[in-house]
């Protein structure tokens, strides 16, 4: 293990947000990433949506146990903004003017995916909303793992044992087929901030994916120290 202590941070830090459908792999390989930062002796946490800040978890509440839904998917949207703008405010962009980096499990490419393609929510709405939310804010780079979406169903019913799905997961096939369209579409309109990662591999080899695509797209264009 690497003794050392993190890097002095110089400037902003990085953001690299994970996206996918349900049971693709995000926490495992988010966790796994910081691992591997760690030992890079980079410094970084690790945050989600919706939630990552006391107030945005209020909401993370609300919004899975299905009242959002009643609600209809402009309003739901509007709960989701609100947890973003909270989680931005106070934990994501202090962290990054500290120099650290920001390790997010989804972000506002869920919303796209979730609310816009699926819930049908107007993109003028989501642009508005997003202005209000993130303003300038954007990700250096958003890791999109991509998974039959059977198998990922299979993987988040394991997960879940006995539980009870959630509002996303009760959905039906037709909706997480449409859903990995969607991300598959975010990735193909935005190359240069996107990556997709064919997650359908053992957990590690997916590491491996997602570490190459981190080193050539973040690490080596800060710091050819860091690749190490
Ligand atoms: N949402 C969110 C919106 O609609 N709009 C928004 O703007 C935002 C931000 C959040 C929900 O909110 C919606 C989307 C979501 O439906 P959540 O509880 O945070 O819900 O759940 P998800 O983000 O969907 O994540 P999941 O918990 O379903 O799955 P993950 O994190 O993708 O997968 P993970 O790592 O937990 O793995 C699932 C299981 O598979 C195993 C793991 O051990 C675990 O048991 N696994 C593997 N097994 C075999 N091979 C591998 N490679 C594996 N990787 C993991």
């Amino acid at each position: 293990m690497n003794q050392q202590a993190p890097r002095r941070p110089s400037g902003r830090g990085k953001f690299i947000t994970f996206e996918g459908g349900e049971g693709s792999g995000k926490s495992t390989q988010i966790k796994k990433l910081a691992g591997r930062l760690a030992k890079a002796r980079q410094r970084a946490i690790v945050t989600r949506e919706p939630g990552g800040s006391p107030g945005a978890e209020i909401m993370r509440h609300l919004v899975l146990s299905g009242m959002g839904k009643l609600l209809g998917p402009e309003a739901e949207t509007l709960l989701f903004a609100a947890a973003r703008d909270d989680h931005v405010r106070t934990v994501i962009q202090p962290a990054l003017n500290q120099g650290t980096w920001v390790l997010c499990d989804r972000f506002s490419d869920s919303t796209r995916a979730y609310q816009g393609r699926l819930g049908q929510v107007e993109p003028g709405v989501l642009n508005a909303m997003q202005r209000v939310t993130i303003g300038d804010l954007k990700p250096d780079l958003t890791i999109i793992l991509d998974i039959p979406v059977d198998v990922g169903m299979q993987r988040a019913a394991a997960r879940r044992g006995s539980g009870v799905p959630d509002r996303f997961e009760s959905e039906d096939l037709q909706f997480h087929q449409g859903l990995r369209d969607a991300y598959r579409q975010i990735a193909a309109d935005d190359p240069r901030r996107c990556v997709l990662i064919d997650a359908n591999a053992e957990a590690d080899t997916v590491a491996d994916r997602v570490w190459v695509a981190v080193r050539e797209r973040v690490l080596a264009a800060k710091s050819p120290a860091a690749t190490a």
